[in-house]
Order: C-alpha cells, then sequence, then structure tokens
C-alpha cells in the first residue's frame, strides 16, 4: 500500500463514512473536525450522524485502533478534504470552509503527499483556491505533491454502499495526481475508478445534480399542470417511463438536501447569462413550497385558523437530515397564512418548528382540519386511514408523495387529495 496514514478534514456525512472505511481496510486514519462537539461525541464512543450501519463502522475503527480524532491535521501520507460548500444567502459558494482545511493542511505538508478535495465545489476551486494555498508551505503541486479532485457521489440511505460500489472519478491537476487518487481509493473502491483532470472532475459532479434538478423541476411543472388539465401525473409519468428513453422524477414538495439544491447554483454563478434553464430550474423547485401551502389553503377554503398536520420534516423518506429541508419552508408559509401547525417525524425528533411538535401521529392528527403528508417516511407509509378518522376534526389529505391508497381513505370517509392528481380517480399503472 502506498498510502498508509491519511488525514480526513471534515467527519460530516462524507467525511465521517470516508475515513472510518479507510480505518477498515487497516490503514491508519486521524479524522479531523474543527467542531469540538463532533470530536468529543465520537471520542466518548458516539456517532452524531444517523445512516445504516455507521455506527457500527465507526465503534470498529476506533476498537482497532485505526481511527482517531483530532481537532487539527497531523503528518500522513494522504489528506482528504471533505468539509461543507454551503452557499450563501445571494446563492454564491461559500469557500470558507474549504479554504481552512487547506490552510490547516500547510504546516504539516510534506514532499510527496497526497491532498484529495472531495467537497462538491465551484469548477477550478481545485487548481484555482486549494493549489495556492497549499503552495504556500514551500511546495508545488505536481512537482512535489499530488493534487486531486474525487466528487462524493453517495446517496445518503445508502452511503456505506454507494461509498463502496459507485464509480469513482478522480481529477488530477496532472496524470500523476489523478494515479495516485486512484491508488488510494482503490483500497476500497469496486467500482471502477475514472480518471480525469480536476476541472472535468467538478464539472462532472455539478452536472450529475443539476440533471437531477432539472428533471425533478420538469416533473413539478408537469405535475402542476395536470391538476389544470384532470391528469394524475403520476398514472401519467408511469406510462411515460414505459418508454425506453424516458425516465421521469417524481413530484413532490420541493429539492432539499445540502447537494441538488445548492450545487446548480455553482454553475450559474459562474456564468449568469448562458445558464438560464439551470436558474428557472431552481426556482420552479423553490417555489414548490409554496405551491403546496397554496393547495392547502385551496383545500380547506382559508387558512387561518385551520389545524394542519404536517407529516414529515426531513429533506426526503428515510432520512434524519433537516437542510434545506422543503418540508420546513411548507410549514413556515402555512404560518405565515395563520394556519395552526402541528408536525411530526419520528426521523428528526430535535427540529423547532412554528407550531407544535407531536411525538406521535396520532398527537398531530388530532383534531386537524387536513393531513399534510409531506415526506414518505417508512411508518407513514404504513398509516391506517381507519385509526385517524375519528380523531380529525375535518377529514381532508393531501398526500406529496403518491405513498397512500385513495381507495382506502375515501371509504373511511376523508376526502383524498394528492399533488399532482387532476382527476381524482383511481389508478391503474401506477405502483406504490
Ligand atoms: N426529489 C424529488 N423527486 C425525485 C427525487 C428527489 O422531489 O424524483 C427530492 C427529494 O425529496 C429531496 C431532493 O429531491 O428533497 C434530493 O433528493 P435525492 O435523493 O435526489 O438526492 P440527495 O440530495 O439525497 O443526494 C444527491 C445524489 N445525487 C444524485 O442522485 C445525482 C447523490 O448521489 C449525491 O452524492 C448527493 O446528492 C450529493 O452529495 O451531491
Amino acid at each position: 500500500v502506498k498510502y498508509s496514514t491519511i488525514c480526513v478534514l471534515g467527519l460530516g456525512y462524507i467525511g465521517l463514512p470516508t475515513a472510518s472505511t479507510f480505518a477498515a481496510r487497516n490503514l491508519k486514519v486521524v479524522g479531523v473536525d474543527t467542531n469540538p462537539h463532533v470530536v468529543e461525541i465520537l471520542q466518548k464512543g458516539g456517532v452524531h450522524i444517523q445512516e445504516p450501519g455507521l455506527r457500527a463502522l465507526v465503534q470498529d475503527a476506533f476498537r482497532s485502533g485505526c481511527l482517531r480524532v483530532a481537532s487539527q491535521p497531523v503528518e500522513a501520507d494522504a489528506f482528504i478534504i471533505a468539509v461543507p460548500t454551503p452557499i450563501f444567502p445571494d446563492k454564491s459558494a461559500d469557500l470558507t470552509a474549504v479554504k481552512a482545511a487547506a490552510e490547516s493542511i500547510v504546516p504539516v505538508l510534506r514532499k510527496g503527499n497526497l491532498v484529495i478535495l472531495e467537497s462538491t465545489s465551484p469548477v477550478r476551486t481545485t487548481q484555482n483556491i486549494v493549489q495556492p494555498i497549499l503552495e504556500q508551505s514551500g511546495l508545488k503541486a505536481g512537482r512535489d505533491f499530488l493534487l486531486a479532485y474525487s466528487p462524493e457521489r453517495v446517496l445518503p440511505g445508502k452511503i456505506l454502499q454507494e461509498l463502496v460500489e459507485n464509480t469513482r472519478v478522480i481529477g488530477g491537476v496532472d496524470r500523476a495526481s489523478a494515479e495516485a487518487g486512484r491508488d488510494l481509493y482503490a483500497v476500497f473502491v469496486r467500482g471502477e475508478i475514472v480518471l480525469t483532470d480536476a476541472a472535468t472532475a467538478e464539472t462532472v459532479k455539478l452536472m450529475e445534480n443539476t440533471f437531477r434538478d432539472v428533471n425533478i423541476a420538469l416533473a413539478n411543472e408537469l405535475s402542476r399542470l395536470a391538476e389544470k388539465s384532470g391528469v394524475n401525473i403520476w398514472e401519467a409519468i408511469a406510462i411515460a417511463n414505459r418508454h425506453p428513453r424516458v425516465k421521469l422524477l417524481r413530484p413532490g414538495p420541493g429539492v432539499g438536501g445540502h447537494c441538488i439544491s445548492v450545487d446548480p447554483w455553482f454553475l450559474v454563478e459562474s456564468a449568469p447569462g448562458i445558464t438560464p434553464l439551470v436558474r428557472t430550474a431552481r426556482e420552479v423547485n423553490d417555489a414548490q413550497p409554496q405551491y403546496v401551502a397554496s393547495r392547502v389553503e385551496e383545500i380547506l377554503g382559508g387558512l387561518t385558523g385551520r389545524r394542519v398536520a404536517v407529516l414529515g420534516l426531513t429533506y426526503k423518506a428515510d432520512v434524519d437530515d433537516i437542510r434545506e429541508s422543503p418540508a420546513l419552508d411548507v410549514i413556515a408559509r402555512l404560518s405565515e397564512r395563520g394556519a395552526v401547525l402541528s408536525a411530526f417525524d419520528p426521523m428528526a425528533q430535535e427540529v423547532s418548528i412554528k407550531g407544535r411538535r407531536a411525538d406521535s401521529v396520532e398527537e398531530a392528527v388530532r383534531g386537524a382540519d387536513c393531513v399534510l403528508l409531506l415526506v414518505a417516511h417508512e411508518p407513514f407509509r404504513a398509516i391506517r386511514p381507519e385509526s385517524l378518522r375519528p380523531i380529525v376534526r375535518t377529514p381532508a389529505v393531501l398526500d406529496c408523495q403518491n405513498a397512500w391508497d385513495r381507495a382506502a381513505w375515501e371509504s373511511c370517509g376523508f376526502q383524498f387529495h394528492l399533488l399532482g392528481d387532476g382527476s381524482r380517480a383511481i389508478t391503474w399503472n401506477v405502483e406504490k
């Protein structure tokens, strides 16, 4: 093994799984986080992130002695930067954490080291931002140390599996750097490892998430249209997707998470004049929570004093992450217009919202005028409408995820509404 000691900067959703996966392959890993709270939790044997399998992996890594945590980088053969790259309120990229991480490597950078940036970043960040910072060490990228960009592409909820199985892209500032990156990740990656240059790898990452954002925006726009034209969008999409070259995504209450709702802005920021499509898709998806709030208003004939029970707060099903969650935006908009809210999410118990936090579905739904399903967590899919009918005040439902069965709700007296369904008929081709 060429690289036997690794320092991973940033122990979040990507850094922690990456650090512990290397440790599981017997590399000596030091995980670094600038948040003392994160370091403390990990040192006490806890894990601050919910992700299937992660707790056990981290605990094994500590037990084997291959993983330890620190608040500052130490000398190592390779450094991996996996810190957040959020956007400022004006939608421009906030590279504060990437810059700080690169600066913290400078004092410990040695000849022959490999540095990899994993954080999703605007195109040319590796060469124009990270490289000059690292070169403050007096060492030159390409000549004295190796530098590459390798985007993470894992899906929250399946991180550990996808980390190993997905195709890994490595973009070097030169060929030797890309090859060095391959040698490092080959320790655990079973998928293909594709080598390219740094700017291409940065572009690839942004394109992937933009592809998804644009397609979700299309689904959202078509779903609004379907409501107007008396069609069920879910039925229409199910049939259109039988075409061998069509793959429409799903409409919903909006796009959240720290990736898809953020990354397209990096492309727009770099050239606003030539990216109208990317920008419009972002705007369509960002307008979706407002659209959902208006649907609830329509269903109830007004919102003032009406009680809305919100099920789901996270940005998508079966994860605990609330970053950029459209559900929180829907709640804010309903409450602005005078609705009285109660909300329940078994995955995100700590979040504070405008309204009451309930501890169960029943508690959230009791006395409600509308049950609003925003996130299709597994336990919500299994809800039996007959158990809720006696405890609501007005039996109305808006399902924004196509998770529930119209016939079952209607048969126990609910007025059932489905986002994107203007037909209000039973569908023939939709699988739930
Ligand atoms: N959503 C829809 N309709 C859909 C699919 C998703 O409304 O048909 C919504 C979800 O509810 C959620 C948001 O979009 O609010 C994003 O969810 P997601 O599951 O599409 O993606 P993320 O953000 O969890 O993870 C994405 C992944 N990118 C792609 O699939 C191209 C993942 O592979 C990346 O690693 C990750 O972004 C990242 O870190 O960039």
